[in-house]
Protein backbone atom coordinates (compact mmCIF):
# COMPACT_ATOMS: atom_id res chain seq x y z
CA UNK A 1 0.00 0.00 0.00
CA UNK A 2 1.18 3.74 -0.97
CA UNK A 3 1.32 5.28 1.95
CA UNK A 4 0.18 9.21 1.92
CA UNK A 5 2.45 11.77 1.97
CA UNK A 6 0.79 15.60 2.13
CA UNK A 7 2.13 17.76 -0.65
CA UNK A 8 3.30 20.91 0.57
CA UNK A 9 2.17 24.28 -0.51
CA UNK A 10 4.13 26.62 -3.19
CA UNK A 11 4.07 30.01 -3.32
CA UNK A 12 3.99 31.95 -6.84
CA UNK A 13 7.72 32.57 -8.20
CA UNK A 14 6.65 36.43 -8.78
CA UNK A 15 5.33 38.41 -5.80
CA UNK A 16 4.63 41.30 -7.23
CA UNK A 17 2.75 39.70 -10.77
CA UNK A 18 0.31 38.03 -8.55
CA UNK A 19 -0.68 40.92 -6.28
CA UNK A 20 -3.49 42.25 -8.31
CA UNK A 21 -4.25 44.41 -5.09
CA UNK A 22 -1.22 46.12 -4.73
CA UNK A 23 -0.85 46.44 -8.74
CA UNK A 24 -4.80 47.77 -8.84
CA UNK A 25 -3.80 50.55 -5.35
CA UNK A 26 -0.50 51.66 -7.17
CA UNK A 27 -2.25 52.42 -10.11
CA UNK A 28 -5.12 54.09 -8.51
CA UNK A 29 -3.06 56.01 -6.18
CA UNK A 30 -0.02 56.85 -8.82
CA UNK A 31 0.14 59.20 -12.14
CA UNK A 32 0.04 56.85 -14.71
CA UNK A 33 3.26 58.22 -16.45
CA UNK A 34 5.03 57.80 -13.25
CA UNK A 35 3.17 53.90 -12.35
CA UNK A 36 4.52 52.81 -16.28
CA UNK A 37 8.10 53.88 -15.72
CA UNK A 38 7.88 51.94 -11.89
CA UNK A 39 6.22 49.03 -12.89
CA UNK A 40 8.97 46.94 -14.88
CA UNK A 41 11.02 47.39 -11.90
CA UNK A 42 8.63 46.19 -9.35
CA UNK A 43 7.47 43.27 -11.85
CA UNK A 44 11.22 42.50 -12.25
CA UNK A 45 11.75 42.52 -8.01
CA UNK A 46 9.10 40.61 -7.58
CA UNK A 47 10.45 38.02 -9.01
CA UNK A 48 13.98 38.56 -7.32
CA UNK A 49 12.38 38.36 -4.00
CA UNK A 50 11.26 34.90 -4.47
CA UNK A 51 14.88 33.48 -6.22
CA UNK A 52 18.32 35.17 -4.91
CA UNK A 53 16.74 37.21 -2.50
CA UNK A 54 15.08 34.22 -1.01
CA UNK A 55 18.01 32.43 -0.19
CA UNK A 56 19.95 35.34 1.32
CA UNK A 57 17.25 35.69 3.95
CA UNK A 58 16.96 32.10 4.29
CA UNK A 59 20.69 31.88 4.90
CA UNK A 60 20.60 34.22 7.46
CA UNK A 61 17.86 32.90 8.94
CA UNK A 62 19.89 29.80 9.60
CA UNK A 63 23.04 31.23 10.20
CA UNK A 64 22.50 33.95 13.24
CA UNK A 65 24.60 36.29 13.99
CA UNK A 66 27.70 35.37 16.44
CA UNK A 67 29.61 37.87 19.04
CA UNK A 68 33.32 36.83 19.39
CA UNK A 69 34.53 39.09 22.05
CA UNK A 70 38.09 38.01 22.32
CA UNK A 71 40.79 36.37 20.21
CA UNK A 72 43.23 33.55 21.08
CA UNK A 73 45.73 35.72 22.79
CA UNK A 74 42.95 37.87 24.91
CA UNK A 75 42.69 40.96 22.75
CA UNK A 76 38.82 42.55 22.86
CA UNK A 77 38.08 42.07 19.20
CA UNK A 78 34.07 42.19 19.54
CA UNK A 79 33.33 41.10 15.85
CA UNK A 80 30.38 39.98 14.87
CA UNK A 81 29.87 37.18 12.58
CA UNK A 82 26.65 37.73 10.41
CA UNK A 83 25.51 35.34 7.27
CA UNK A 84 27.24 35.60 3.49
CA UNK A 85 23.40 36.20 3.14
CA UNK A 86 22.90 39.27 5.75
CA UNK A 87 25.63 41.27 3.88
CA UNK A 88 24.86 40.38 0.26
CA UNK A 89 21.11 41.92 1.91
CA UNK A 90 23.12 45.32 2.21
CA UNK A 91 24.66 45.32 -1.32
CA UNK A 92 21.28 44.19 -3.01
CA UNK A 93 19.23 46.86 -0.82
CA UNK A 94 21.55 49.38 -1.76
CA UNK A 95 21.42 48.73 -5.42
CA UNK A 96 17.60 48.24 -5.45
CA UNK A 97 17.71 51.37 -4.23
CA UNK A 98 15.47 50.45 -1.11
CA UNK A 99 15.89 53.95 0.77
CA UNK A 100 17.26 56.04 -1.76
CA UNK A 101 14.21 55.59 -4.12
CA UNK A 102 13.05 58.24 -1.13
CA UNK A 103 15.31 60.27 -0.99
CA UNK A 104 15.92 60.74 -4.91
CA UNK A 105 12.53 62.03 -5.68
CA UNK A 106 12.43 61.32 -9.20
CA UNK A 107 8.57 60.71 -8.80
CA UNK A 108 7.94 63.23 -6.35
CA UNK A 109 5.31 62.57 -3.75
CA UNK A 110 5.06 59.62 -5.53
CA UNK A 111 8.39 57.76 -4.86
CA UNK A 112 7.13 56.90 -1.23
CA UNK A 113 4.26 54.85 -2.53
CA UNK A 114 6.63 53.32 -4.97
CA UNK A 115 9.67 52.88 -2.32
CA UNK A 116 7.33 51.30 0.23
CA UNK A 117 6.04 49.06 -2.44
CA UNK A 118 9.15 48.14 -3.39
CA UNK A 119 10.08 47.58 0.47
CA UNK A 120 6.78 45.46 1.02
CA UNK A 121 7.79 42.96 -1.75
CA UNK A 122 11.51 42.67 0.27
CA UNK A 123 10.36 42.53 3.58
CA UNK A 124 9.12 38.60 4.26
CA UNK A 125 12.01 37.67 2.17
CA UNK A 126 14.52 39.52 4.01
CA UNK A 127 15.00 37.62 7.48
CA UNK A 128 14.32 41.12 9.02
CA UNK A 129 16.72 42.97 6.84
CA UNK A 130 14.08 45.22 6.84
CA UNK A 131 14.51 46.68 10.52
CA UNK A 132 18.42 47.98 9.15
CA UNK A 133 16.57 49.39 6.27
CA UNK A 134 13.67 51.04 8.67
CA UNK A 135 16.34 52.87 10.85
CA UNK A 136 18.93 53.66 7.37
CA UNK A 137 15.40 55.30 6.22
CA UNK A 138 14.59 57.43 9.48
CA UNK A 139 18.37 57.94 9.76
CA UNK A 140 18.14 59.43 6.87
CA UNK A 141 14.49 61.83 7.16
CA UNK A 142 16.52 62.99 10.71
CA UNK A 143 20.00 63.97 8.70
CA UNK A 144 18.07 65.76 6.30
CA UNK A 145 15.69 67.53 8.18
CA UNK A 146 18.32 68.36 11.29
CA UNK A 147 22.11 67.31 10.19
CA UNK A 148 24.37 70.21 9.30
CA UNK A 149 25.93 70.30 5.72
CA UNK A 150 28.58 68.09 6.91
CA UNK A 151 26.49 65.68 8.24
CA UNK A 152 24.46 65.67 5.11
CA UNK A 153 27.39 65.52 2.70
CA UNK A 154 29.02 62.90 4.52
CA UNK A 155 26.05 60.24 6.22
CA UNK A 156 23.19 60.96 4.39
CA UNK A 157 25.29 60.44 1.19
CA UNK A 158 25.76 57.02 2.69
CA UNK A 159 22.76 55.93 3.31
CA UNK A 160 20.79 57.21 0.55
CA UNK A 161 23.44 55.51 -2.23
CA UNK A 162 22.72 53.33 -4.60
CA UNK A 163 26.90 51.91 -4.55
CA UNK A 164 26.83 48.99 -2.49
CA UNK A 165 30.22 49.78 -1.25
CA UNK A 166 29.21 53.81 -0.08
CA UNK A 167 26.16 52.53 0.92
CA UNK A 168 25.76 52.62 5.14
CA UNK A 169 22.63 51.04 6.74
CA UNK A 170 22.11 52.89 9.86
CA UNK A 171 21.08 51.90 13.77
CA UNK A 172 19.22 53.50 16.29
CA UNK A 173 20.21 53.13 19.89
CA UNK A 174 17.87 54.72 22.25
CA UNK A 175 16.76 52.04 24.65
CA UNK A 176 18.32 51.69 27.67
CA UNK A 177 18.54 49.78 31.00
CA UNK A 178 15.92 52.45 32.71
CA UNK A 179 13.50 51.86 29.41
CA UNK A 180 12.26 51.22 26.38
CA UNK A 181 9.47 53.12 26.53
CA UNK A 182 10.18 55.91 29.05
CA UNK A 183 13.20 56.93 27.02
CA UNK A 184 13.20 60.23 28.99
CA UNK A 185 14.88 58.25 32.05
CA UNK A 186 17.89 57.44 29.88
CA UNK A 187 21.33 57.48 32.00
CA UNK A 188 24.09 57.79 29.21
CA UNK A 189 26.28 61.06 29.83
CA UNK A 190 27.79 63.41 26.94
CA UNK A 191 30.71 64.96 27.86
CA UNK A 192 32.29 67.86 25.81
CA UNK A 193 35.65 67.43 24.06
CA UNK A 194 36.58 70.05 21.25
CA UNK A 195 34.33 69.98 18.64
CA UNK A 196 32.26 67.11 19.35
CA UNK A 197 31.18 65.04 22.60
CA UNK A 198 32.70 61.75 24.08
CA UNK A 199 29.00 59.24 25.08
CA UNK A 200 29.52 57.25 28.15
CA UNK A 201 26.60 54.80 29.50
CA UNK A 202 25.25 51.61 28.11
CA UNK A 203 22.62 50.67 25.53
CA UNK A 204 20.61 48.03 26.23
CA UNK A 205 18.78 47.00 22.53
CA UNK A 206 20.74 48.51 20.02
CA UNK A 207 19.41 46.57 16.60
CA UNK A 208 21.72 46.14 13.58
CA UNK A 209 25.11 46.04 15.15
CA UNK A 210 27.44 45.84 12.70
CA UNK A 211 25.95 49.37 11.07
CA UNK A 212 28.43 51.77 10.51
CA UNK A 213 26.79 54.24 11.87
CA UNK A 214 23.44 54.95 14.50
CA UNK A 215 21.92 57.98 16.10
CA UNK A 216 21.46 57.85 19.96
CA UNK A 217 20.41 60.31 23.10
CA UNK A 218 22.70 61.12 25.40
CA UNK A 219 22.43 64.09 28.65
CA UNK A 220 24.89 66.64 28.55
CA UNK A 221 26.97 66.85 31.86
CA UNK A 222 27.90 71.00 32.38
CA UNK A 223 31.40 71.32 33.38
CA UNK A 224 30.09 70.70 37.19
CA UNK A 225 29.27 67.00 35.94
CA UNK A 226 25.47 67.86 36.68
CA UNK A 227 22.83 66.94 34.14
CA UNK A 228 18.95 68.32 33.36
CA UNK A 229 16.75 65.08 34.52
CA UNK A 230 14.06 63.83 32.25
CA UNK A 231 13.03 63.81 28.80
CA UNK A 232 14.29 67.67 28.65
CA UNK A 233 17.94 66.58 29.28
CA UNK A 234 18.39 64.34 26.40
CA UNK A 235 20.12 65.39 23.26
CA UNK A 236 20.62 63.77 20.28
CA UNK A 237 23.49 62.42 18.70
CA UNK A 238 24.93 60.89 15.30
CA UNK A 239 28.17 58.15 16.42
CA UNK A 240 29.99 56.50 14.21
CA UNK A 241 30.36 52.84 15.01
CA UNK A 242 34.48 52.22 14.18
CA UNK A 243 37.07 54.87 13.83
CA UNK A 244 38.89 55.20 10.64
CA UNK A 245 41.47 53.34 11.40
CA UNK A 246 39.04 50.10 11.61
CA UNK A 247 39.31 50.24 15.42
CA UNK A 248 36.13 50.27 17.38
CA UNK A 249 34.84 54.33 18.66
CA UNK A 250 35.50 53.42 22.37
CA UNK A 251 32.54 51.00 22.76
CA UNK A 252 32.72 47.58 23.89
CA UNK A 253 29.80 44.90 22.74
CA UNK A 254 28.59 43.37 25.77
CA UNK A 255 26.65 40.53 24.13
CA UNK A 256 23.79 39.77 21.72
CA UNK A 257 20.62 39.47 22.65
CA UNK A 258 18.74 36.10 23.19
CA UNK A 259 16.16 36.65 21.15
CA UNK A 260 12.41 34.92 20.55
CA UNK A 261 12.83 36.25 17.03
CA UNK A 262 14.50 38.31 14.81
CA UNK A 263 17.31 35.76 15.13
CA UNK A 264 19.10 37.30 11.78
CA UNK A 265 19.41 40.50 13.57
CA UNK A 266 22.30 41.55 15.71
CA UNK A 267 20.79 42.90 18.20
CA UNK A 268 23.58 44.19 20.71
CA UNK A 269 23.69 45.49 23.96
CA UNK A 270 26.61 48.36 23.78
CA UNK A 271 28.86 50.19 26.60
CA UNK A 272 29.98 53.20 25.57
CA UNK A 273 33.29 54.12 27.10
CA UNK A 274 33.83 57.57 25.87
CA UNK A 275 33.00 57.34 22.05
CA UNK A 276 33.37 60.32 20.19
CA UNK A 277 29.81 61.82 18.70
CA UNK A 278 28.15 64.68 17.10
CA UNK A 279 25.47 66.68 18.07
CA UNK A 280 22.58 66.60 15.65
CA UNK A 281 19.60 69.08 16.40
CA UNK A 282 19.27 71.28 19.73
CA UNK A 283 20.52 70.57 22.82
CA UNK A 284 17.91 69.38 25.11
CA UNK A 285 15.49 68.33 22.01
CA UNK A 286 16.65 64.86 21.60
CA UNK A 287 13.21 63.30 21.79
CA UNK A 288 11.63 65.53 19.96
CA UNK A 289 14.16 65.09 16.98
CA UNK A 290 14.50 61.42 17.21
CA UNK A 291 10.97 61.26 17.09
CA UNK A 292 11.55 62.32 13.16
CA UNK A 293 13.19 58.96 13.32
CA UNK A 294 10.94 56.65 14.74
CA UNK A 295 8.01 58.11 13.22
CA UNK A 296 9.51 56.94 9.84
CA UNK A 297 10.69 53.39 11.30
CA UNK A 298 6.85 53.23 12.94
CA UNK A 299 5.64 53.13 9.24
CA UNK A 300 7.98 50.32 8.05
CA UNK A 301 6.74 48.76 11.04
CA UNK A 302 3.65 48.48 9.31
CA UNK A 303 4.90 47.29 6.44
CA UNK A 304 6.42 44.72 7.41
CA UNK A 305 3.19 43.59 9.53
CA UNK A 306 1.20 43.87 6.52
CA UNK A 307 3.43 42.27 4.14
CA UNK A 308 4.19 39.50 6.69
CA UNK A 309 0.33 38.94 6.97
CA UNK A 310 0.36 39.11 2.91
CA UNK A 311 2.40 36.50 2.58
CA UNK A 312 0.79 34.12 5.72
CA UNK A 313 -2.09 34.19 3.48
CA UNK A 314 -0.19 33.30 0.39
CA UNK A 315 0.87 30.29 1.97
CA UNK A 316 -2.90 29.57 3.86
CA UNK A 317 -3.94 29.96 0.06
CA UNK A 318 -1.81 27.79 -1.65
CA UNK A 319 -2.27 25.30 1.24
CA UNK A 320 -6.06 25.08 0.62
CA UNK A 321 -5.73 24.34 -2.85
CA UNK A 322 -3.96 20.98 -2.22
CA UNK A 323 -4.54 19.49 1.06
CA UNK A 324 -7.42 17.11 1.23
CA UNK A 325 -9.57 16.59 4.55
CA UNK A 326 -13.13 14.76 4.99
CA UNK A 327 -13.16 13.89 1.15
CA UNK A 328 -12.21 17.22 -0.19
CA UNK A 329 -9.94 20.02 -0.67
CA UNK A 330 -9.76 22.62 2.06
CA UNK A 331 -10.57 25.58 -0.69
CA UNK A 332 -14.31 23.33 -0.61
CA UNK A 333 -14.84 23.23 3.26
CA UNK A 334 -17.02 25.90 3.96
CA UNK A 335 -15.80 26.92 6.87
CA UNK A 336 -11.82 26.87 5.80
CA UNK A 337 -13.26 29.27 3.33
CA UNK A 338 -14.86 31.93 5.16
CA UNK A 339 -12.11 31.69 8.06
CA UNK A 340 -9.78 32.88 5.25
CA UNK A 341 -12.14 35.49 3.96
CA UNK A 342 -12.06 36.88 7.17
CA UNK A 343 -8.68 37.14 7.49
CA UNK A 344 -8.29 38.50 4.02
CA UNK A 345 -10.59 40.88 4.45
CA UNK A 346 -8.89 42.04 7.46
CA UNK A 347 -5.48 41.90 5.93
CA UNK A 348 -7.07 44.36 3.06
CA UNK A 349 -8.19 46.99 5.54
CA UNK A 350 -4.63 47.29 6.85
CA UNK A 351 -3.09 47.21 3.95
CA UNK A 352 -5.28 50.61 2.97
CA UNK A 353 -4.09 51.85 6.26
CA UNK A 354 -0.38 51.34 5.45
CA UNK A 355 -0.43 52.54 2.07
CA UNK A 356 -2.02 55.45 2.99
CA UNK A 357 0.24 56.52 5.87
CA UNK A 358 2.93 56.14 3.10
CA UNK A 359 1.15 58.73 0.93
CA UNK A 360 0.81 61.19 3.79
CA UNK A 361 4.78 60.56 4.24
CA UNK A 362 5.24 61.55 -0.15
CA UNK A 363 2.89 64.38 0.67
CA UNK A 364 4.16 65.57 3.39
CA UNK A 365 7.65 65.84 2.12
CA UNK A 366 7.32 66.29 -1.79
CA UNK A 367 3.24 67.78 -2.08
CA UNK A 368 2.35 71.38 -2.91
CA UNK A 369 2.23 73.36 0.01
CA UNK A 370 -1.20 72.92 0.23
CA UNK A 371 -0.74 68.89 0.10
CA UNK A 372 2.03 69.10 2.82
CA UNK A 373 -0.19 72.04 4.94
CA UNK A 374 -3.05 68.68 4.80
CA UNK A 375 -0.88 65.53 4.93
CA UNK A 376 1.41 67.02 7.88
CA UNK A 377 -1.56 66.48 11.02
CA UNK A 378 -3.01 63.52 8.84
CA UNK A 379 0.86 61.76 9.20
CA UNK A 380 0.99 62.35 12.28
CA UNK A 381 -1.92 60.18 13.64
CA UNK A 382 -1.76 57.89 10.59
CA UNK A 383 1.89 56.96 11.98
CA UNK A 384 0.42 55.26 15.56
CA UNK A 385 -2.91 54.12 14.46
CA UNK A 386 -0.77 52.14 11.50
CA UNK A 387 2.28 50.81 13.64
CA UNK A 388 0.10 49.82 16.46
CA UNK A 389 -2.86 48.09 14.26
CA UNK A 390 -0.91 46.16 11.76
CA UNK A 391 1.36 44.74 13.93
CA UNK A 392 -1.74 43.42 15.99
CA UNK A 393 -3.65 42.13 13.28
CA UNK A 394 -0.61 40.66 11.85
CA UNK A 395 -0.26 38.25 15.13
CA UNK A 396 -3.55 37.08 15.42
CA UNK A 397 -3.50 36.26 11.05
CA UNK A 398 -0.31 34.50 11.71
CA UNK A 399 -1.64 32.74 14.52
CA UNK A 400 -4.68 31.23 12.22
CA UNK A 401 -2.31 30.70 9.39
CA UNK A 402 -0.42 28.25 11.12
CA UNK A 403 -3.04 26.82 13.16
CA UNK A 404 -4.34 26.32 8.80
CA UNK A 405 -1.71 23.82 8.57
CA UNK A 406 -2.61 22.12 11.81
CA UNK A 407 0.47 20.27 13.59
CA UNK A 408 2.50 20.92 10.32
CA UNK A 409 1.96 24.68 11.27
CA UNK A 410 3.60 23.87 14.78
CA UNK A 411 6.69 22.71 13.47
CA UNK A 412 10.26 24.35 13.12
CA UNK A 413 10.99 22.94 9.70
CA UNK A 414 7.69 24.00 8.18
CA UNK A 415 8.99 27.18 7.78
CA UNK A 416 5.67 29.30 9.51
CA UNK A 417 6.71 29.12 13.52
CA UNK A 418 9.26 31.66 12.70
CA UNK A 419 6.39 34.04 11.48
CA UNK A 420 4.96 33.86 15.10
CA UNK A 421 7.86 34.66 16.93
CA UNK A 422 9.49 37.26 14.33
CA UNK A 423 5.82 38.80 14.29
CA UNK A 424 5.89 38.94 18.05
CA UNK A 425 8.51 41.75 18.02
CA UNK A 426 6.68 44.16 15.71
CA UNK A 427 3.97 45.18 18.77
CA UNK A 428 7.10 45.79 20.69
CA UNK A 429 10.20 47.65 19.01
CA UNK A 430 9.79 51.18 18.28
CA UNK A 431 6.77 51.43 20.38
CA UNK A 432 4.36 49.00 22.29
CA UNK A 433 0.59 49.24 21.39
CA UNK A 434 0.00 51.12 24.78
CA UNK A 435 2.76 53.48 23.84
CA UNK A 436 1.15 54.04 20.46
CA UNK A 437 -2.53 54.47 21.72
CA UNK A 438 -1.03 57.19 23.93
CA UNK A 439 1.01 58.72 21.32
CA UNK A 440 -2.52 59.18 19.32
CA UNK A 441 -3.41 60.68 22.37
CA UNK A 442 -0.66 63.15 22.28
CA UNK A 443 -1.38 64.21 18.73
CA UNK A 444 -4.68 65.28 19.39
CA UNK A 445 -3.56 67.48 22.21
CA UNK A 446 -0.19 68.53 21.23
CA UNK A 447 -1.09 68.92 17.58
CA UNK A 448 -4.91 68.70 16.92
CA UNK A 449 -4.74 65.56 14.31
CA UNK A 450 -8.19 64.67 15.27
CA UNK A 451 -10.47 67.02 13.19
CA UNK A 452 -7.85 66.62 10.08
CA UNK A 453 -8.78 62.76 10.58
CA UNK A 454 -12.58 63.16 10.64
CA UNK A 455 -12.48 66.10 7.84
CA UNK A 456 -10.46 64.06 5.53
CA UNK A 457 -12.30 60.69 5.81
CA UNK A 458 -15.74 62.37 5.40
CA UNK A 459 -14.74 63.90 2.55
CA UNK A 460 -13.69 60.63 0.91
CA UNK A 461 -17.02 59.05 2.48
CA UNK A 462 -18.98 61.65 0.91
CA UNK A 463 -17.25 61.74 -2.47
CA UNK A 464 -18.46 57.73 -2.59
CA UNK A 465 -20.42 57.55 -6.26
CA UNK A 466 -21.72 53.99 -6.17
CA UNK A 467 -24.76 53.47 -4.43
CA UNK A 468 -24.17 50.28 -2.49
CA UNK A 469 -20.68 52.01 -1.14
CA UNK A 470 -22.64 55.40 -0.48
CA UNK A 471 -24.99 53.46 2.12
CA UNK A 472 -22.40 51.96 3.31
CA UNK A 473 -20.09 55.24 3.53
CA UNK A 474 -23.41 56.55 5.38
CA UNK A 475 -22.96 53.99 8.39
CA UNK A 476 -19.62 54.75 8.51
CA UNK A 477 -20.27 58.57 8.58
CA UNK A 478 -22.07 57.43 11.78
CA UNK A 479 -19.73 55.88 13.55
CA UNK A 480 -16.95 58.64 12.60
CA UNK A 481 -20.00 60.96 14.35
CA UNK A 482 -19.79 58.97 17.51
CA UNK A 483 -16.58 59.44 17.68
CA UNK A 484 -16.48 62.75 17.13
CA UNK A 485 -19.22 63.03 20.31
CA UNK A 486 -17.07 60.39 22.42
CA UNK A 487 -14.18 63.00 22.37
CA UNK A 488 -15.83 66.13 22.88
CA UNK A 489 -17.51 64.21 26.13
CA UNK A 490 -14.59 62.89 26.87
CA UNK A 491 -12.62 66.37 27.13
CA UNK A 492 -14.04 67.04 30.63
CA UNK A 493 -12.80 63.63 32.26
CA UNK A 494 -8.82 63.77 32.49
CA UNK A 495 -5.93 62.11 32.11
CA UNK A 496 -6.77 59.11 33.54
CA UNK A 497 -9.69 58.63 32.11
CA UNK A 498 -8.00 59.55 28.39
CA UNK A 499 -5.48 56.42 28.74
CA UNK A 500 -7.85 54.08 30.15
CA UNK A 501 -9.34 54.29 26.88
CA UNK A 502 -6.61 55.06 24.77
CA UNK A 503 -6.53 51.29 23.09
CA UNK A 504 -10.18 51.36 22.20
CA UNK A 505 -10.04 54.39 21.06
CA UNK A 506 -7.13 54.15 18.95
CA UNK A 507 -8.52 50.95 17.62
CA UNK A 508 -11.82 52.41 16.54
CA UNK A 509 -10.13 54.73 14.52
CA UNK A 510 -7.91 52.62 12.77
CA UNK A 511 -11.10 50.81 11.92
CA UNK A 512 -13.16 53.14 10.61
CA UNK A 513 -10.31 55.10 8.78
CA UNK A 514 -9.60 51.22 6.75
CA UNK A 515 -12.78 50.87 6.06
CA UNK A 516 -13.17 54.22 4.35
CA UNK A 517 -10.38 53.91 2.82
CA UNK A 518 -11.56 50.31 1.21
CA UNK A 519 -14.93 51.93 0.64
CA UNK A 520 -13.09 54.56 -1.54
CA UNK A 521 -10.76 52.05 -3.86
CA UNK A 522 -13.21 50.26 -4.14
CA UNK A 523 -15.76 53.11 -5.52
CA UNK A 524 -12.43 53.89 -8.11
CA UNK A 525 -12.45 50.46 -9.23
CA UNK A 526 -16.33 50.10 -9.86
CA UNK A 527 -17.31 48.36 -12.52
CA UNK A 528 -14.07 46.79 -13.42
CA UNK A 529 -13.48 44.82 -9.60
CA UNK A 530 -16.05 43.36 -7.87
CA UNK A 531 -13.54 42.10 -5.76
CA UNK A 532 -12.96 45.11 -3.78
CA UNK A 533 -16.53 46.10 -3.53
CA UNK A 534 -17.42 42.67 -1.78
CA UNK A 535 -14.09 43.52 0.67
CA UNK A 536 -15.55 46.88 1.00
CA UNK A 537 -19.31 45.78 2.52
CA UNK A 538 -17.78 42.93 4.19
CA UNK A 539 -16.05 44.97 6.70
CA UNK A 540 -18.40 48.04 6.60
CA UNK A 541 -20.64 45.28 8.49
CA UNK A 542 -18.17 44.79 10.82
CA UNK A 543 -18.36 46.44 14.33
CA UNK A 544 -16.01 48.93 14.03
CA UNK A 545 -16.35 51.15 17.32
CA UNK A 546 -15.30 49.95 20.50
CA UNK A 547 -14.88 52.51 22.85
CA UNK A 548 -15.08 52.60 26.37
CA UNK A 549 -15.71 54.55 28.87
CA UNK A 550 -13.14 54.45 31.92
CA UNK A 551 -14.15 56.73 34.53
CA UNK A 552 -13.17 56.85 37.80
CA UNK A 553 -15.45 53.48 38.89
CA UNK A 554 -14.50 52.02 35.95
CA UNK A 555 -10.86 52.17 36.66
CA UNK A 556 -11.37 51.43 40.48
CA UNK A 557 -13.08 48.52 39.50
CA UNK A 558 -10.49 47.52 37.13
CA UNK A 559 -8.02 47.76 39.73
CA UNK A 560 -9.94 45.31 41.85
CA UNK A 561 -10.34 43.33 39.06
CA UNK A 562 -6.55 42.65 39.35
CA UNK A 563 -6.43 42.49 42.98
CA UNK A 564 -3.80 45.43 42.86
C1 LIG B 1 10.87 46.19 10.36
C2 LIG B 1 10.37 47.27 11.13
C3 LIG B 1 11.33 48.28 11.51
C4 LIG B 1 11.48 48.55 12.90
C5 LIG B 1 12.90 48.80 13.31
C6 LIG B 1 13.03 48.44 14.71
C7 LIG B 1 14.39 48.39 15.25
C8 LIG B 1 14.66 49.36 16.35
C9 LIG B 1 14.54 48.82 17.68
C10 LIG B 1 14.42 49.95 18.63
O1 LIG B 1 15.22 50.82 18.74
S1 LIG B 1 13.07 49.92 19.54
C11 LIG B 1 13.13 51.44 20.45
C12 LIG B 1 12.00 52.19 20.07
N1 LIG B 1 11.61 53.03 21.17
C13 LIG B 1 10.52 53.74 21.09
O2 LIG B 1 9.81 53.73 20.10
C14 LIG B 1 10.21 54.60 22.26
C15 LIG B 1 8.84 54.35 22.78
N2 LIG B 1 8.46 55.41 23.70
C16 LIG B 1 7.81 56.52 23.26
O3 LIG B 1 7.52 56.68 22.07
C17 LIG B 1 7.44 57.52 24.29
O4 LIG B 1 6.15 57.95 24.02
C18 LIG B 1 8.38 58.72 24.32
C19 LIG B 1 9.80 58.26 24.45
C20 LIG B 1 8.28 59.59 23.06
C21 LIG B 1 7.98 59.52 25.53
O5 LIG B 1 8.91 60.53 25.77
P1 LIG B 1 8.60 61.69 26.79
O6 LIG B 1 9.73 62.64 26.67
O7 LIG B 1 8.32 61.16 28.14
O8 LIG B 1 7.26 62.30 26.18
P2 LIG B 1 6.82 63.75 25.81
O9 LIG B 1 7.30 64.73 26.85
O10 LIG B 1 5.36 63.68 25.55
O11 LIG B 1 7.54 64.06 24.42
C22 LIG B 1 8.70 64.82 24.29
C23 LIG B 1 8.58 65.62 22.98
O12 LIG B 1 8.59 64.70 21.88
C24 LIG B 1 7.25 66.37 22.88
O13 LIG B 1 7.50 67.52 22.11
P3 LIG B 1 7.49 68.99 22.76
O14 LIG B 1 8.64 68.99 23.75
O15 LIG B 1 7.69 69.93 21.62
O16 LIG B 1 6.18 69.15 23.46
C25 LIG B 1 6.38 65.44 22.08
O17 LIG B 1 5.34 66.09 21.40
C26 LIG B 1 7.40 64.88 21.13
N3 LIG B 1 6.97 63.57 20.60
C27 LIG B 1 6.81 62.42 21.30
N4 LIG B 1 6.44 61.45 20.46
C28 LIG B 1 6.34 62.01 19.24
C29 LIG B 1 6.69 63.37 19.32
N5 LIG B 1 6.71 64.17 18.26
C30 LIG B 1 6.36 63.66 17.07
N6 LIG B 1 6.01 62.36 16.92
C31 LIG B 1 5.99 61.52 17.96
N7 LIG B 1 5.65 60.24 17.77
Amino acid sequence: MKEFIQEGPVLEDNQFSVDSLLQDYLGTQIPADFYGTMKPDLERFGARVMGDILKMGEDADANPPVHIPFDAFGHRIDEIRVAKGWDEMSRVSAVEGLVAIGYERKYGPYSRLYQMAKNYLFAPSSAYYSCPLAMTDGAAKLIENFGSENLKASALSHLTSRDPDFFWASGQWMTERTGGSDVGTSETRARKDGEGWRLYGVKWFTSAVTSPMAMTLARIENEKGEVVPGSKGLSLFFIKLKNDDGKYNNLEIIRLKDKLGTRALPTAELRLEGSRALLVGEVGRGVKTIATLFNVTRIHNALSAVASSRRMLSWARAYATKREAFGKLLKDHPLHIQTLTELETEFQGAFHLFFYTAKLLGLDEAGTAEERKRAAPLLRIYTPLAKLYTAKQNLKITSEVIESFGGVGYLENSGLSKWLRDGQTLSIWEGTTNVLSLDVLRSMQKENTFPPFVKDLSARLTNLKDAELKLCGQKIMRELESLQKFVSQAQTEGDDFMQAQARHFAYSLARVAMVALMLEFADQLTPKSKKYHLTAKRMAEKKLVSLLWADSQWRQDSQQILSL
